[in-house]
């Protein structure tokens, strides 16, 4: 068993380093313009001497694939006619404004009139912007000291803003927050990375993350110096949590002299787009608290439900309804303006709940947070606003309802659309996107397929990824970025690009399957 854990977190690591050095190496790779200087050997830092951690760390969605076409896209800027294409589709990260989603009218009007105060004092003001948008940029103005939205607040985010942010918790869980286990953060990342340093003391000590994973994970594992234990999503059972897998990589990871600390748990799943069950939930609570590891609940997808049949529930709502007290669990909940209806990924806001944690445990996190000061104040404000958006009676609610279903069910839409046509190409499987923002297609690649890609020292997914973008302009990101079976080949395809799009890329996806399959077939 112990040979198992090990051989599969080799072969996770050294896929990753493969993927790398090939991508790296494949002959179109961009020199990444404008800041590449080659100084001499003398300079008091080279590659060799920076922290290797450094060099560790690897961050597939905005990896070498992505600046292959950001030089395409240039190209295509300069020589319009030299490319098949003519114009590069990013399909590789969750950032759906970039991508033409319109941002929510209610919380942009909040965030303008917080921000230039002087708006609220004038007649005009009240024909251009909802009443409720004004009262609500009032009240969270004398919520700031000296209504000073340009001024460091309290290093865990402004009180009164972390009072609202409680009160949305408790009202979507029907158990009570307490405003001081709140750290407001730019994004949901800083939280992952404090955490992690938190955890990690050596690389004797290990986090259990789920693979495939979001490679925040992996790096910030790498970058803290620690150990990532992998658990296997079950692909065959739509990506399902297997608590039997998760305990048998944890004994496997104990005999190997590993200290694991914590597990995290991404739902709705990145990349896989799975929606845990609630009883499935409740194994993991229990499991936890049996062993004693850290819960880091990825909740940053919980507005991205697609799937009738499944909803969204917070780990922190499963814990208390089976009697767990913070006595019983110790636990830290993700969330992020990023994604949702919302997306609103360059605000960088977002808050970690935490409970469970020793006071003198808290301190220290409250020390780390202060050494960033604060994370930012818009960011803060659209965290309050994510979790107490308009309600019925509010003259912006009407407006609020339609634009963020009409989001939502569009990208119900788009899911299925793009999960329906990756399932009719040969060799292509891929399980039901219920949540998050992507879909997670196998490729079967033919053995040509993979000897090709051998010869072009290349991952053969990434593989597929550069010819993929070099023949369509389509972005998507190798599953080897993320973790994946020895053996078995994927790509990650967010379902963000506007429905008008969604054809073309369909078409260009599948007139690219055919003639790959036919290049390599056996
Ligand atoms: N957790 C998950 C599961 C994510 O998918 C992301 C971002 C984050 C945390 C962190 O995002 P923020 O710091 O913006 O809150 N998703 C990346 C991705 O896979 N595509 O886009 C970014």
């Amino acid at each position: 068993m112990r040979r198992i854990v090990i051989d599969r977190a080799r072969r996770f690591v050294s896929q990753a380093k493969l993927m790398a050095n090939s991508v790296s190496n494949h002959s179109s790779a961009p020199p990444r313009n404008g800041w590449r200087r080659d100084l001499s050997s003398s300079s008091p830092l080279t590659v060799a001497t920076i922290n290797p951690k450094v060099l560790e760390c690897e961050y597939a969605v905005r990896g070498e694939i992505v600046i292959h076409a950001q030089h395409l896209q240039q190209e295509l800027q300069t020589k319009s006619s030299s490319l098949p294409f003519s114009e590069i589709i990013y399909c590789n990260i969750g950032n759906p404004h970039s991508l033409g989603q319109q941002p929510i009218t209610f919380f942009r009007e909040v965030l303008a009139l917080s921000d230039h105060p002087t708006l609220l004092d004038k007649d005009e003001t009240h024909g251009i912007f909802s009443s409720d948008s004004i009262s609500r940029a009032w009240q969270i103005l004398d919520g700031i000291p000296g209504r000073a939205t340009g001024a460091y607040s309290h290093s865990q985010g402004v009180k009164s803003l972390r009072d609202e942010i409680a009160r949305g918790i408790a009202k979507r869980d029907g158990f009570p927050s307490n405003p001081d286990d709140l750290f407001l953060t730019d994004g949901a990342s800083p939280g992952v990375h404090m955490m992690m340093q938190l955890l990690i003391r050596s690389e004797k000590d290990g986090i259990l993350c789920p693979i495939p994973q979001y490679p925040l994970y992996s790096a910030s594992i790498a970058l803290h110096g620690g150990k990532l234990v992998p658990y296997y999503l079950n692909e065959a059972t739509g990506w399902g949590l297997e608590i039997s897998e998760v305990k048998e990589q944890l004994k496997a990871a104990r005999l190997n002299g590993i200290d694991v600390r914590a597990i995290v748990v991404i739902n709705p799943g990145n990349p896989t787009g799975q929606v845990l069950s609630e009883e499935n939930q409740q194994e993991i609570v229990r499991f936890c608290k049996s062993e004693g590891l850290v819960l880091l609940a990825d909740e940053v997808y919980q507005d991205n439900v697609y799937a009738d049949n499944k909803e969204f529930h917070s780990f922190k709502k499963i814990a208390r309804s089976i009697g767990y007290s913070e006595e019983d669990i110790c636990l830290v909940s993700y969330h992020s303006v990023s994604k949702g209806y919302y997306g609103e990924c360059g605000k960088r806001g977002g808050y970690m709940e935490v409970t469970g944690l020793d006071s003198d445990v808290k301190d220290q996190l409250y020390k780390l947070a202060t050494v960033n000061l604060c994370s930012n104040i818009s960011g803060q404000i659209l965290a309050s606003l994510i979790m107490n958006p308009p309600q019925n009676g509010d003259e912006s609610f009407e407006m609020f309802c339609t634009e963020r279903d009409g989001i939502l069910s569009s990208l119900a839409r788009r899911a299925k659309t793009l999960v329906d046509a990756l399932n009719k190409l040969e060799g292509v499987t891929c399980n039901e996107s219920e949540g998050a923002m992507y879909a997670f297609p196998r490729i079967h690649l033919p053995q040509q397929a993979i000897k090709a890609a051998e010869a072009a020292k290349m991952v053969p997914d990434a593989f597929y990824a550069t010819k993929l973008l070099d023949a369509t302009g389509i972005v998507v990101v190798p599953g080897s970025g993320f973790g994946q079976v020895p053996g078995t080949w994927h790509f990650r395809c967010t379902i963000l690009p506007q429905e008008d799009k969604m054809p073309a890329i369909v078409s260009g996806l599948t007139e690219f399957h055919k003639r790959f399959m036919e290049e390599f077939h056996d």
